[in-house]
């Protein structure tokens, strides 16, 4: 045998060998369960997902939620994930409490699960991300009220689901500092529209019947502050009640455009979307542990430290109004 010869049978021996040796990587499935589908924020979320898994590469998202956002629909789809033997889930919660057992099981099972968005009591995930600090959100959506009323006045909540684990924390924050950071402001009732687009609108409807002096509504959901926007807008309200909370600029636009609301504010849901799924693939692999004190890489958007209680924070709100809207409703 020649040498040529001799070397291509031998590099082909090894090729094989090293095939066998060095199976591929086994893909990574990770399953994002959101509150609800057909929710823009989520959609925005999902969106950053893909991104993450087509940097990661081998990683598979599962973008799934029921059609309410509902603790028993989200269990439903557990169940099934867990039948399907994902990887990883990775969930905002409709319920911080009920969807435990389920994602017990889970985690008993081998799967990873992590909340992200609206969270779930420790006992039922290793870790959480929030997207931005509990407090400064909580501040922030009476601040954004607070700043166009300079004399004070009336103002209502029209939140999610009475159940979700991020509103009611934010409003129990803001809460917490509004008779000394906004004095002049009165809350005046807080409802909740299930981050359903005719529930809200009938809340948000209910509020200004019952509340004639009502100056602003607060909603923390951007179904809900959309919701609220075009009441305000259809009952010729604009000037009278401004509408303000956290918003999509994509879908909000509109309303900073004909005035039904000076300014709101928001997160990249994108950078949280994908910086789950970056998480959750760290801990199915075994590359991070959700430990207090851990490191945990989010590629390009960086890298956050776990708390005791596992849970950990991404940036700061970010304002839009009349001078950024249109440049950021064209991202997110
Ligand atoms: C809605 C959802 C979501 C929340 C945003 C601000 O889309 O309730 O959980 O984070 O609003």
């Amino acid at each position: 045998m020649n040498i040529l010869k001799k070397l291509a049978t031998t590099t082909a021996a090894l090729a094989v060998l090293a095939m066998v040796a060095l199976p591929a990587q086994a893909e990574i499935r990770i399953a994002l369960v959101v509150k609800s589908l057909g929710n823009g924020f989520f959609d925005a979320a999902a969106k950053g997902a893909e991104d993450a898994a087509k940097e990661i590469g081998d990683v598979k998202i599962i973008y799934t939620g029921p059609t309410k956002a509902t603790a028993e629909g989200q269990i439903e789809i557990i169940n099934a994930l867990i039948a399907q033997k994902v990887d990883a889930i990775a969930i905002s919660a409709n319920d911080p409490d009920a969807l435990v057992p389920a994602l017990k099981k889970a985690m008993s099972r081998g799967i990873t699960v992590i909340s992200w968005d609206s969270g779930v009591a420790a006992e039922g995930r290793q870790m959480h991300l929030n997207p931005s600090d509990t407090d400064l959100i909580g501040s922030t959506i009476f601040k954004l009220a607070a700043d166009f009323l300079p004399d004070g006045g009336e103002v209502a909540i029209l939140s999610a689901s009475s159940t979700a684990a991020n509103q009611n924390s934010w409003i129990e924050a803001g809460k917490k500092v509004l008779p000394t950071m906004f004095p002049k402001i009165k809350l005046v009732a807080t409802v909740y529209g299930d981050d359903d687009s005719v529930k809200s609108t009938d809340e948000a409807k209910g509020l200004i019947a019952s509340h004639p002096n009502l100056k602003a509504i607060i909603a923390p959901t951007t179904v809900g502050v959309v919701a609220a926007a075009q009441v305000v807008t259809d009952m010729g309200l604009i000037g009278k009640i401004n509408v303000t909370g956290l918003a999509l600029p994509s879908e909000f636009k509109q309303f900073i455009d004909n005035g039904a609301s000076q300014a709101v504010a928001l997160w990249n849901p994108i950078d949280l979307g994908y910086s789950a799924v970056y998480i959750s693939h760290a801990l199915a692999t075994g590359k991070s542990k959700a430990e207090p004190g851990a490191k945990l890489s989010i590629g390009h958007v960086g890298e956050v430290v776990l708390d005791d209680a596992n849970t950990t924070a991404m940036a700061a709100p970010f304002q839009f109004d009349k001078s950024n809207i249109e440049e950021f409703s064209k991202i997110y």
